[in-house]
């Protein structure tokens, strides 16, 4: 049975890829920063099945490095990150703490404990930033727009060289935006699906967003993470770009969310200065080729599937709290 061991397990991607590795049949570990309140909302099904939970945080090496002699994985992904980009400006140093240096701590772990783990990186778009190229892939210069997203490319950059310095097998999934019913409520696909279940509810009277004008490449979480995977079981290690390849506005994924319980978004979307940002990433779509032709990827959910699915949930769950 293989072992893998997950950071960032009580979030979005860490439920679905625990879901995804459990079904073929790995023993599963995700490492749990302390908190004063419950954060395994998400994977309470999957802590039944049979993921096991490690105390630990990106900012003490010490508890990665026992965790990791602890379990002794052959896989490891770092999907473990400050990962609000809104909270990057508010918190730049935490963010460099758990999002850049946290990825060398997993690093330096792996080279100390056992570097034949293979280690996956959650790298993201969100590096391209003021983007140099259109469509965006593996060979497209950085240029990050919030403190995040130059976290990021440190993390990226750190995990190259620890495969060129060290031989680790270290692979940076370089990942578009991805979402789900399990996506956090302050990104503004899931703010969108949680605020029609409420306006269509008589909850909530109208929806405070920012720059509506912003296109990004949304994709399905459960797709991607069956990338992060394949990534893992190839011979050699290198970096994918991971997308649907198509882009579409803030706005018309407002249309669709609205249109989906019969509303029209501009009788409730109100543009609101507190949600525009001080640096902004007005244009991502990526060019996922290179992970079509050599890992056999592609995305089974489209655009207009994914965000009927955020609202349909959203629907179902507020309708199940009025219930109650
Ligand atoms: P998410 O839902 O925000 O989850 C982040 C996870 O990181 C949570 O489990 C969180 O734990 C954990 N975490 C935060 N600080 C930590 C620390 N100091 N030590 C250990 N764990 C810590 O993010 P996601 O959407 O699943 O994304 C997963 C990864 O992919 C992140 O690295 C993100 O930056 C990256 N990424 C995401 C996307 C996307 O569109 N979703 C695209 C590209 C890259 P708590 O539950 O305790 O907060
Ligand atoms: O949903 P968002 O907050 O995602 P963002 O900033 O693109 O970051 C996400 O994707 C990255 C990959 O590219 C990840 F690395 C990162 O961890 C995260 O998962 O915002 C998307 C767009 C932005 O242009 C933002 O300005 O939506 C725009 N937007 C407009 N109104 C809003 C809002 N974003 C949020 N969060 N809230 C709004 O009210």
């Amino acid at each position: 049975m293989k072992t893998a061991l997950v950071t960032g397990i009580t979030g979005q991607d860490g439920s679905y890829l625990a879901a995804l590795l459990l079904d073929k049949g790995y023993k599963v570990y995700g490492i749990q920063r302390r908190s004063s309140t419950i954060s395994t909302e998400r994977i309470e099904p999957l802590i039944e099945e049979g993921v096991e939970l490690i105390s630990g945080d990106l900012i003490d090496e010490n508890s990665l490095i026992r965790a990791m002699e602890k379990i002794d994985p052959c896989e490891v992904y770092n999907l473990g990150a400050q990962s609000f980009v809104p909270t990057s400006w508010d918190q730049p140093i935490l963010t460099g703490e758990v999002t850049a240096l946290g990825v060398t701590r997993m690093l330096e772990a792996i080279r100390i404990v056992n570097p034949k783990i293979r280690f996956y990186q959650a790298s993201s778009s969100e590096m391209f930033g003021k983007v140099r190229e259109t469509p965006q892939n593996e060979n497209t210069p950085f240029y990050p727009r919030s403190p995040y997203g130059v976290a990021k490319a440190y993390g990226h950059w750190i995990t190259v060289n620890y495969r060129e310095s060290y031989d680790i097998f270290a692979v940076s999934g370089i990942l578009f935006n991805h979402e789900s019913p399990q996506r956090g409520l302050e990104f503004v696909t899931r703010k969108v699906s949680y605020g029609v279940a409420k306006i269509k509810a008589g909850l909530q009277k109208e929806l405070r967003l920012g720059n509506l004008e912003a296109k990004r490449d949304w994709g399905f979480a459960g797709d991607y993470v069956r990338a992060m995977w394949l990534m893992l079981q190839q011979d050699e290690p290198d970096d994918y770009v991971i997308s649907t390849d198509e882009t579409h506005t803030v706005k018309k994924m407002c249309e669709v969310a609205f249109s989906r319980v019969g509303l029209n978004y501009e009788d409730y979307v109100v543009q609101a200065p507190e949600f525009f940002r001080p640096a902004e990433v007005q244009l991502l779509i990526g060019d996922s080729s290179k992970a079509r032709k050599k890992l056999g990827w592609k995305p089974e959910v489209d655009f207009r599937g994914l965000i009927e699915m955020m609202v349909d949930a959203d629907v179902e769950r507020i309708n199940n709290m009025i219930k109650e």
